[in-house]
């Protein structure tokens, strides 16, 4: 059989008419259609089924290789990744995009067109989620082995629909009419034991043996989902893990006639992988969030051993040599002492032996400072669920407390703030503790992050065990977040700098010294226009809301939460619009304030922060008198697709964290990536982003880390700043009218009692001046139109640095100790 029969054709040798002849195939023998009836759902998946062939080639090719060299791989553990839209990727990756365009239009079909029916695969919340995403592609790119491991859930991140101003969660079903991305692999199913009992033994030489005696089973059953790299060499797999009913398990209890009893088990099983759970929420559904964690992690290394044993068998000394665990966060911490457990009572390894292991495979990456969000189990629960894990995780405690008694001799002040074990009303287990004891490396995400991990969040664990605590900048895949989301910026830099940039992003900077080019400015900025078009069409069909593209395009997007401060964005814009009120000619260039944002659902605040912003656009957009100075637009149902249009189009960044509370962020790299300025805190990576473009070419306001700590020692009142700032006075006030909500008065009071009855946790009040002042410096830079394009290209320029792949190096230069391997094509 020849290469093209069986379709092994190498991709860069692909035509348009093989794709064509590809499509059609699929159209017919795949989808049972033709031409003539298929619509665009059916032009999707036939051309995602003619991308497979190839992409599957390669994962054979990969696999096959990863084996016969028994390579050492790194392994992702992430409760999320936000994946977004694979077609586009994998045909940019390829170098098919314009084959496929041609080949589709030649059949009368829009690529981009058909590229809008694929569901984004939203198994993440927000920058956690998406940067797990941005790796793994890095990590195909640079020919790595690895693999991402997660939860194959049912439901992603819900589905935002905004109904008279406030948000409204509807079920995602991103798998409804399947994903033609997916491999079902039954041959590697899992079981994962839950709930009983633990037994004592004694065994030979009176060695205590335990026994977990389970009280459910649930299998694991795994799908891969391909991730092709760009050029198309490595096609790494991510493994997700779908629950279900342990068959023999069931069918007992049927058979004995307790029909609904096997009933209840299977939907229990399935519940597992249901529905991912928002980050935010506290109470509800802890239990079943850690089943979850536990599950994809016990699959998880269970896969991993089956495989290091069809090379190495049982000799587990060269486990540590082959396989590096990346925790990303705590959420899969439980995998620590899970490998403890197979280990020591499957494995029979001494502790020591077994702890050995354990601490040389395990890495974990911390991602927010915030206590709320660093994970703490009740002891019970976890007894409850997995009794012989709290039983290992104690006897983990146990033997670090002779550690911390060694190093402090009898302080127990300092045992007790240093346990995993966390004492007060209810016996907590921390699961940062834990990851930082069990693992060998501990990094935060940007510089000035993890120098906060290691000053203020583990200070004694940084002295107790010195280097574990490092740091690896974030980063973003240019392929997703220039090359594919920009196609007209993205020609216009290989025209200028050569085609190499989404491979060495430090190339880009080349583009500096074109920045003061006037020829090229042009360029710059006609690109620009032209996305911020494309962008007003989306506003128009999904809002109905013309906007002027000759505006500043201001915009916000991440998850809501106060400390990322989307209502101190809404208090300025509140601010002008009274300006514009007070006084008809008040000077400002037009802007569009454009949101994208999901609030956790249980987030009350957060949930009417997003109704203020809506109430408020309502208010601004349809009043004369600000005419057309300001427009406030929130896009619904934020997600991967929708910042592909949102960031190309972008002027304006809004990063206005509260300074030491947003660990990194990544939205930051993707908008300045694509020429927006950056207004912003100095926080989490925005700090690295003002090194690289320099201070001429950021707008920096607002208290440093620093001056918050300080201020806070000192007594933070925000009812200073509310009565000797008239203009905060009166926003603030107008919150509490009906202005903004006809016949509701009092609406949206809640975020005014946030800052001044419950004392500002962020420090709106303390930055809003600042921030104000700094929005003026913006509006006077943009009306000098050189002097913004030469920011906005120097922005652009200055990106290599936030590259995903100079990320992949650092942790694989610091922690990882990978090798590269070559994929014969
Ligand atoms: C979090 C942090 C960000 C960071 C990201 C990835 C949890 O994302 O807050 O500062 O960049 O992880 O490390 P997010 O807030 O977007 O959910």
């Amino acid at each position: 059989m020849n290469a093209k029969a069986n379709n092994t054709q190498s991709p860069a040798k692909i035509d348009k008419s093989d794709f064509k002849a590809a499509v059609v195939k699929h159209l017919h023998c795949t989808l049972g259609t033709d031409e003539n009836k298929a619509n665009n759902h059916a032009w999707w998946k036939a051309t995602c089924a003619a991308m497979q062939e190839h992409v599957l080639e390669g994962l054979r090719k990969t696999q096959k290789t990863h084996y016969l060299n028994d390579t050492r791989a790194v392994h992702y553990f992430s409760a999320e990744f936000l994946m977004g839209r694979l077609l586009s990727n994998n045909l940019q990756n390829f170098g098919l995009f314009e084959v496929a365009s041609g080949a589709l239009k030649e059949l009368g079909v829009e690529l981009t067109d058909i590229m809008e029916q694929e569901p984004d695969m939203a198994l993440g919340n927000g920058g956690l989620g998406r940067l797990a995403a941005c790796f793994i592609d890095s990590l195909a790119t640079m020919e790595l082995p690895a693999i991402g491991y997660g939860i194959h859930y049912e439901h992603g991140l819900f589905r935002q629909e905004i109904k008279s101003g406030a948000q409204i969660e509807r079920p995602d079903s991103w798998r409804d009419y399947g994903n033609p991305w997916e491999i079902c692999r039954p041959e590697s199913i899992q079981e994962v034991s839950l709930f009983g009992y633990v037994e004592t033994k004694y065994g030979e030489n009176g060695r205590v043996l335990k026994e977990w005696h389970p009280g459910s089973i649930v299998k694991g059953v795994p799908w891969d989902i391909p991730v092709v790299g760009y050029e198309g060499k490595t096609v790494n797999v991510l493994r997700l893990w779908q629950s279900e009913a342990s068959d023999y398990f069931n069918w007992d209890v049927f058979n004995a006639g307790g029909y609904v009893d096997a009933q209840r088990e299977n939907v229990q099983a399935e519940t597992i992988s249901k529905v991912l759970y928002p980050n935010d929420e506290t109470e509800a559904g802890k239990e079943l969030r850690l089943i979850q964690q536990y599950f994809f992690c016990s699959c998880s290394l269970k896969d991993i051993i089956r495989r290091y044993k069809r090379a190495h068998g049982d000799d587990w000394s060269r486990f540590a040599d082959q396989v590096v665990i990346q925790l990303n966060d705590t959420h899969p911490a439980i995998a620590i002492p899970e490998l403890m457990r197979i280990l020591v009572d499957r494995a029979e390894l001494d502790w020591d032996q077994a702890w050995g292991i354990c601490t040389q495979v395990f890495a974990y990456t911390n991602h927010t400072l915030l206590p709320e969000a660093l994970e703490k189990w009740p002891a019970r629960m976890i007894e409850k669920i997995l009794p012989r894990h709290l039983e290992i995780i104690y006897e983990i405690n146990h033997r670090f407390m002779a550690e911390v008694d060694k190093k402090w001799p009898g302080d127990n002040a300092m045992k007790a703030k240093l346990s995993i074990i966390e004492e007060g009303h209810e016996k907590m287990v921390r699961m940062g503790h834990l990851s930082v004891i069990g693992s060998f490396a501990v990094n935060g995400v940007a510089e000035m992050h993890s120098r906060l991990v290691k000053s203020s969040l583990f200070p004694e664990f940084d002295e107790l065990y010195p280097g574990k605590l490092t740091n690896v900048t974030n980063g973003i895949t240019p392929r997703r977040w220039l090359k594919a989301c920009n196609p007209s910026l993205s020609k216009l830099i290989d025209k200028k700098i050569g085609v190499d940039w989404p491979k060495d992003l430090y190339k880009l900077e080349g583009l500096a010294k074109f920045a003061s080019n006037k020829t090229f400015q042009k360029q710059f900025m006609k690109v620009k226009l032209e996305n911020k078009e494309l962008l007003a069409e989306e506003i128009r069909q999904s809002l109905d809301l013309e906007v002027d593209v000759n505006a500043i395009f201001d915009v916000q997007i991440k998850r809501l939460h106060e400390y990322k401060r989307q209502h101190l964005n809404l208090l300025h814009i509140m601010a002008l619009y009274r300006r514009i009120l007070e006084n008809p000619d008040y000077d400002m260039h037009p802007r569009v304030f454009i949101f994208g944002a999901k609030a956790a659902p249980g987030y009350k605040l957060a949930k009417d922060i997003i109704y203020a912003i809506n109430k408020v656009a309502d208010k601004i957009n349809n009043d004369p008198r600000v005419n057309n100075k300001i427009k406030v637009v929130f896009l619904p149902n934020y997600r991967v697709s929708l910042a592909e249009k949102m960031i190309p189009a972008s002027d304006v960044s809004e990063q206005i964290s509260t300074a030491g509370k947003e660990a990194s962020g990544t939205g930051n790299m993707k908008l300045a990536l694509n020429g927006a300025v950056t207004i912003g805190t100095l926080d989490g990576a925005n700090v690295e982003i003002a090194e690289e473009v320099g201070d001429d070419n950021i707008f920096i306001f607002g208290l440093t880390v620093e001056e918050v700590n300080e201020l806070k020692a000192k007594g933070y009142n925000p009812l200073d700043y509310y009565y000797k700032d008239p203009e905060i006075k009166a926003v603030l006030d107008w919150l509490e009218t009906d202005y903004f909500t006809p016949g509701k008065p009092g609406a949206l009071v809640s975020i005014k009692q946030s800052l001044l009855d419950h004392g500002d946790p962020y420090m709106v009040l303390a930055d809003y001046r600042s921030y104000s002042d700094a929005q003026i410096a913006v509006d006077e830079a943009y009306r000098d139109k050189e002097r913004w394009a030469e920011m906005a290209i120097i922005n652009t320029a200055k990106m290599g640095k936030f590259t995903s792949d100079r990320s992949i190096k650092d942790y694989v230069d610091r922690i990882w100790k990978l090798s590269p391997c070559k994929i014969e094509n």
